[in-house]
């Protein structure tokens, strides 16, 4: 049994498909990413820096979305949602997440919490609007990386994928944000996503309002 912090919007929502995907049982233990409101001391004690995801199991617990995500596809061989210790796709998979969390994530960031990234106030904006072309030229990159694939990794279906569809939906026309729609390849991979039932219930509340 896991048990996952989790707030919609979040990367939280990503992990709950793997797990969904996966078929394991699992709880969720609602916390916020709202900056007025406190986290649960729980999920500080295992994440001091008060983000989500967290993940919970008999006898671990961790943070960081990747490394949710590769941990869990090793310990659930039998979902198939990564390539195996010793296949040659597996490079790609590591490449793309890492990718994803330390590089487009991050141009996120700077869209959302630019406080984090200047000293002075006054720069805040000059930071978001960086982090606006920075998901675009991040974005780009991964579109021309996909090319004509079905998939992240070509012909096969991963958890890279379902990290893919998580990153679209934090795209927001309402603050400058580039629309998926500039990035075909992306789009192509995030569309064959959403249509798994997996998605659908995790992603109820976004399918609804995508600008929720
Ligand atoms: N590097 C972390 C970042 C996670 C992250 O930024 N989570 C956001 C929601 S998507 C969050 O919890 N934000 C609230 C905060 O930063 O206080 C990861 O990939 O897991």
């Amino acid at each position: 049994m896991y048990k996952l912090f989790y707030a919609n919007k979040s990367a939280s929502m990503g992990v709950r498909v793997m797990l969904e995907e996966i078929g394991v049982p699992y709880d969720l233990i609602q916390t916020s990413v709202d900056m007025d409101r406190p986290r649960p001391p729980e999920q500080l004690a295992i994440n001091p820096n008060g983000w989500v995801p967290v993940l919970l199991w008999e006898g671990g617990a961790m943070y960081e979305c990747a490394a949710i995500t590769v941990y869990l596809c090793d310990r659930h061989p039998d979902a198939r949602l990564a390539p195996a210790v010793g296949d040659p796709a597996r490079a790609l998979f590591l490449q793309t997440l890492v990718y994803f969390s330390n590089t487009i994530q991050n141009a996120y960031q700077l869209t959302y919490y630019p406080d984090r990234f200047v000293n002075a106030s006054a720069d805040e904006s000059s930071a978001k609007q960086r982090g606006i072309r920075r998901l675009w030229e991040t974005w780009t990159v991964i579109d021309n990386q996909i090319g004509d694939n079905q998939w992240v990794l070509g012909d096969r279906f991963s958890a890279a994928d379902i990290y893919l569809f998580m990153l679209t939906t934090w795209l927001r026309s309402g603050i400058g944000h580039p629309s998926v729609d500039e990035f075909p390849n992306v789009k192509r991979i995030a569309d064959a996503v959403l249509k798994r039932p997996s998605v659908q219930l995790v992603y109820e509340p976004w399918i609804a309002n995508p600008e929720y």
